[in-house]
């Protein structure tokens, strides 16, 4: 049975301010966390939905020095984008906030400081890559270096992006500091430990034998941490961004993002809500829930949930619903090859079209596993679903109603069979998404609030309305009525999912409020009340529309493509290992002399073959030589250079071939001819 909670506290991940919000991050946390944050509050439920940006960590000193910024500069820049597109998309938090605040900061050092007190943490020392140029250790993200598993050059020390192997700092071959390019050393530094090892006991009964009802895949990652055995986790960081170490002696380090980060949620729900905030973290009758990408689970399900119980008096997640990822157009969204489809983007693209985006996103939730984003799907749930079932159903019997009862609901005389039908559906419905939503199945909830639409509409086809409207308004009057009616109860189911058309639906039927208590009633609307002007909700998308964002892909495709070309073009090409060492007398062997070419040819049906008619100094031969992709017969003709005279003879493509050109070759391939320094007669040894 579920407890009767008083508060509900939800929460979405804290996006790291580094970078925009795109489809994936939509689909994942923030679309499905605010549809249960709105249902909530639409039950009348104390709801409070936390987030704001997550503004320290590597990545951002990173891109600060990229641009030649503060890191501030990045955060302030990002944290602006990422919180109005945020609002423009009509995700309803009760605050966005900042990890970069004053409150967060207090916030997070008090919680270290606690634990520090308490004696939770162990104190270790560690060998870190240190730059000494640079004066500053190195994070695994600042140490640069050629990959062990693929040779890649510009591996990360924790990760390979080109093979997407995962290391350690120390596996790079010849590893450099990413500041000043110099040859990083290894030095003594201290650091606070959290020793997730004594939680896992606790962690196991808690999650493993607890919460069997968490998703498959959560309680999945869970399981396989939790067997694969805990470990203690350093929980500072030598780094000058972030929350200060609040312990003496700790200058130049701070807390690990992933530490303070978390404590964001704290500390944004004190900046919301002041002295009140207490009950909201520790009192049994609220119910925490984490909205997060699967990335996220060991943090959300391990880590944090270890912090809250070595603090003491926090209550812990009731769920993390955490979702797997949305692909685009079959690919794999990636920010650093712009692969992605930004909100603040969209906004613009798309003005006044949020819900189409939170509809398909919603529809094509990657709940159970990845799912992929289309275009063509976005045009055809927008054409086939949005307009064609939901707002054609609205727009029906609005418009009916203006033309037939001047705009007011008519009044029901005497119900048929098929509209108590329909009619006793609605309450259905209302159960059937309480139970999907509470249940954090988002995908399924919308369906059935889609599936009110359908039976709306199916349900003006099997009566038609228009035609009885000659001989018989009576029957007209309840049809339109019970139309009415399910519309009322549209914009009420779909509040949550789609809340401006809502709002819109809401406006047309002079409804003064959504109440998620009246969803499954015939008589939300009074007869008699006036209707306002009907409204289209939704806009058919046209091709073109569609076609022009593809190309936009198809241009970032091509511009990845070309960037990785001019960096192949310009990486510089390894000389080829020493071979074998070989004695003077093998050496000596050789007879390699000058030579110069009278006539060249290609040989007929190959790319790479061309006949040369060499003078040696000694005897007028024939060479076949494969140099025919970088030279033209012409630009050999008359050329001297150096041939290897006593190589075996051998037959190619039946002509003999007497010798061999002598080429410098380098390991991408491309080759030159070797060629004294000034001329001298044919015949001339080398050596
Ligand atoms: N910023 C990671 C992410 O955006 C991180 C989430 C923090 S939640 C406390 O994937
Ligand atoms: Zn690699």
């Amino acid at each position: 049975m579920e407890k009767n909670y008083k508060r509900h506290l939800i929460t979405a991940a804290l996006p790291y301010a580094n970078g925009g919000v795109h489809i994936g991050h939509l689909a994942g946390v923030y679309v499905p966390a605010d549809i249960y944050a709105r249902y909530l509050r639409l039950k009348g439920e104390d709801v409070k939905f936390i987030c704001g940006s997550d503004e320290h960590g590597v990545p951002i000193t990173i891109k600060a020095k990229k641009l030649g910024c503060t890191p501030q500069d990045v955060v302030d820049k990002y944290h602006k984008i990422i919180k109005e597109s945020f609002e423009g998309l009509g995700i309803s938090f009760d605050i966005y906030s900042r990890t970069s605040s004053d409150i967060h900061s207090k916030t997070a050092s008090d919680f270290f400081r606690k634990l520090y007190d308490d004696g939770k943490f162990i104190e270790k020392e560690s060998e870190q890559f240190f730059d000494v140029e640079a004066n500053t250790f190195l994070a695994d993200r600042y140490i640069t270096g050629t990959c062990p598993k693929c040779g890649a050059e510009g591996a990360y020390g924790d990760q390979c992006e080109k093979c997407g192997s995962t290391l350690s700092p120390d596996e790079l071959i010849n590893p450099k500091s990413a500041i000043s390019g110099s040859e990083p050393i290894k030095k003594k530094t201290k650091h606070w430990y959290l020793p997730l090892d004594k939680y896992e006991q606790w962690l196991r009964e808690w999650i493993l034998d607890g919460h069997k009802e968490w998703k498959t895949n959560v309680y999945g990652q869970c399981k396989s941490w939790l067997d694969g055995g805990l470990q203690p986790r350093a929980v500072s960081r030598d780094l000058e961004w972030g929350v200060p170490v609040p312990v003496e002696g700790a200058e130049g380090k701070v807390l690990y993002v992933w530490f303070d980060a978390p404590i964001g949620y704290i500390s944004n729900t004190i900046e919301l809500l002041g002295n009140d905030w207490e009950k909201w973290w520790k009192s049994e009758d609220t119910k925490l829930v984490h909205f997060i990408g699967k990335d996220n689970i060991v943090f959300h399900c391990i880590v944090f949930p270890s912090m809250l119980k070595a603090h003491g008096g926090y209550i812990l997640p009731e769920n993390v619903p955490a979702n797997e990822f949305l692909n685009l157009e079959g690919r794999k969204i990636s920010t650093s090859r712009n692969w992605a489809i930004w909100l603040d983007e969209y906004l613009k693209d798309f003005p006044g079209q949020q819900d189409v985006l939170r509809y398909v996103l919603c529809a094509n939730a990657p709940e159970t596993k990845d799912n992929d984003f289309t275009w063509k799907d976005f045009q055809t749930r927008n054409n086939s679903e949005l307009v064609a079932i939901y707002g054609n159903f609205v727009n029906r019997a609005i418009v009916l109603t203006h033309k037939y009862f001047a705009g007011k609901v008519p009044a029901i005389t005497t119900l048929q069979d098929i509209d108590k039908e329909v009619l006793a559906q609605l309450p259905q419905f209302r159960t059937e998404l309480e139970k999907s939503i509470s249940t954090y199945r988002f995908r399924e909830a919308l369906k059935t609030a889609m599936d009110i639409a359908r039976l709306g509409n199916k349900y003006l086809t099997d009566t038609e309305p228009w035609k009885l409207a000659k001989t018989d308004m009576e029957r007209v009057a309840t049809i339109l009525n019970v139309s009415l009616q399910i519309c009322a109860n549209l914009a009420i189911a779909f509040e949550p999912f789609l809340p401006f058309s809502s709002a819109k639906l809401r406006a047309m039927l002079n409804m003064e409020k959504l109440e998620w208590n009246s969803f499954g009633s015939s008589e939300i609307l009074a007869a008699g009340s006036q209707l306002n002007k009907a409204e289209l909700m939704f806009a058919k998308i046209e091709d073109e529309v569609i076609d022009a964002q593809l190309k936009k892909l198809a241009d970032t495709d091509a511009a990845n493509q070309a960037a990785a070309e001019a960096e192949a073009a310009a990486a510089p090409v390894k000389p080829a290992p020493q071979k074998e060492e070989c004695t003077f007398d093998e050496f000596g062997k050789m007879d390699i002399r000058t030579a110069t070419v009278l006539e060249a040819v290609r040989v007929p049906k190959t790319d790479k073959l061309l006949k040369l008619t060499i003078d040696t100094g000694i005897d007028t031969r024939t060479i076949v030589s494969g140099i025919a992709e970088y030279y033209s017969p012409e630009d050999m003709l008359g050329k001297q250079i150096c041939i290897l005279a006593n190589l075996q003879p051998r037959k190619i493509r039946g002509i003999e071939s007497k010798g061999m050109i002598l080429m410098a070759k380098n390991e991408k391939g491309e080759m030159k001819f070797v060629t004294p320094e000034k001329l001298i007669e044919n015949g001339a040894c080398v050596g």
